[in-house]
């Protein structure tokens, strides 16, 4: 049998010994600057800890993009493997104790197992996801929709795959089912708009009553892309609506990717927020459409802008306010266990900068009509460096200060390449 290497906690202290004498000086020097405006950096300590968003299962392998995919050393080639995967993010990092899996990438032989090997590097597992967006061998064809196709059994086919989802999901703990289709037109005229959407609302019942009482159901919305011209659950409102008409248990989930450009995507959040109904992420970045990359990336103000909305949340106790944070990335250049690390902290650093907003000077700048206080309010804490907190609350949780230091100096990599040698592959797209 072959021995699987692991990354140990013995190893992540003696890499954190090196680099804790500055993060210490660092820290100390930043709880001096907070105090002075009467903020305890411990009060930031444990948020920082209380952090968590869920890895998708698909985001360990190498991306690719439609023309080609470049395939990493020692990529994970079944779900055990992007568990063992899973598992060394958590361990430096600490804020990434679930994973997302997608169905049937991660078809799982045999349930107690994949629990277990979960279970054994403390990992468990978060809304499921359907693929009704590919053809599987021997069924019938998504080429022209699942949930909202005019053929009757297509539809049922669509159906049927996330019921088994959500029984597969049973299985494994999960708690809640996403549903992203890829339903939609190339071209004017193809899609009746309202039939479609009223098919959709058919099938999704189905789906909703199958659900475990103690589930959420998740709708993903994207406004393009496999369809270039319509897509069905093209928007936040059409995700509202199809929410509202299933019952209490479907939710409205923003990916951030499936906006178009320019968008307020803060705004959506609030909005959905006020209306009892954000289901949770897809966290990543984007430039143009869908790119699908490293979170806090591109926009970081805007991630901040979001989870300032989420803070302000958060504190007020609103009703309905149970966001399922999850990352949905393609990594096409980089090791993927270092973005989705790296994204991760940038997570974490965009919700502890958010509870450094001052919010009573905030309201008072707002109410006070002076909108240059109101801007200054957040951007005193988007431009603190809270690093130093980020890298403290992972040392006390047993991760690394340094996860991308620590991880290169364990030579991951390279014992998953000589563990798991490659196998043949010439496909384009996410694996
Ligand atoms: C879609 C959407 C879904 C994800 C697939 C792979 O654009 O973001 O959430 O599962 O891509
Ligand atoms: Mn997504
Ligand atoms: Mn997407």
């Amino acid at each position: 049998m072959t021995t699987h290497f692991e990354i140990d906690d013995a190893f992540i202290a003696e890499q954190n010994q090196q680099a804790k004498p500055w993060v210490q000086e660092d820290y100390d020097h930043l709880a001096g600057q907070l105090q002075r405006r009467n903020v305890d950096i411990e009060d930031l300590i444990a948020k920082a800890r209380a952090f968590r968003v869920s890895v998708p299962s698909w985001g360990v392998g190498t991306g690719g993009t439609r023309f080609a995919r470049f395939a990493g050393p020692g990529e994970p080639r079944d779900i055990y493997e992007k568990l063992e995967d899973c598992g060394a993010i958590f361990k430096l990092v600490r804020s990434t104790p679930a994973v997302s899996l997608h169905i049937p990438w991660d078809q799982p032989d045999n349930a107690a197992t994949v629990r277990d090997s979960a279970r054994m590097r403390g990992l468990h597992f978060d809304a499921m996801n359907s693929n009704t967006f590919q053809d599987q061998p021997g069924k019938l064809s998504y080429k022209f929709g699942s949930l909202t196709h005019p053929d009757a059994a297509v539809r049922r086919q669509a159906i049927a795959h996330n019921l088994e989802c959500i029984e597969i999901g049973k299985a494994l703990g999960s708690k809640a089912h996403t549903v992203w289709i890829g339903d939609g037109g190339n071209f004017p005229g193809q899609q009746h708009f309202r039939r479609a959407l009223e098919r959709y609302l058919q099938s999704m019942r189905e789906i909703y009553d199958a659900l475990p009482d103690d589930w959420r159901l998740f709708i993903e919305h994207k406004f393009y892309e496999p369809a270039f011209y319509s897509t069905v659950i093209n928007d936040w409102g059409t995700s509202y609506y199809c929410a509202r008409e299933l019952g209490p248990k479907a939710f409205c989930l923003v990916d951030l990717g499936h906006h178009a450009p320019n968008v307020n995507i803060e705004m959506i959040v609030a909005r959905l927020i006020q209306f009892g109904k954000l289901a949770g992420f897809h966290f990543n970045d984007s430039k143009y459409g869908d790119d699908d990359l490293d979170s806090g990336s591109i926009k970081p103000f805007q991630l901040f802008l979001i989870f300032n909305e989420l803070v302000d949340a958060e504190l007020n106790h609103l009703a309905n306010f149970n966001p399922a944070y999850m990352l949905d990335q393609s990594h096409n250049v980089t090791d993927p266990i270092e973005s989705l690390m790296l994204s991760a902290v940038e997570l974490t650093r965009a919700c502890v900068q958010a509870h450094l907003v001052d919010r009573a000077a905030l309201a008072d700048a707002q109410e006070k009509c002076d909108p240059l206080m109101a801007l200054e309010a957040l951007k005193h804490a988007f431009r603190a460096d809270v690093s130093p907190i980020l890298a403290m609350a992972r040392e006390r949780a047993g991760g690394a200060i340094d996860p991308i230091a620590t991880y290169r100096a364990s030579c991951y990599r390279r014992h998953k390449a000589e563990e798991r040698p490659a196998k043949q592959s010439v496909a384009a797209g996410i694996v």
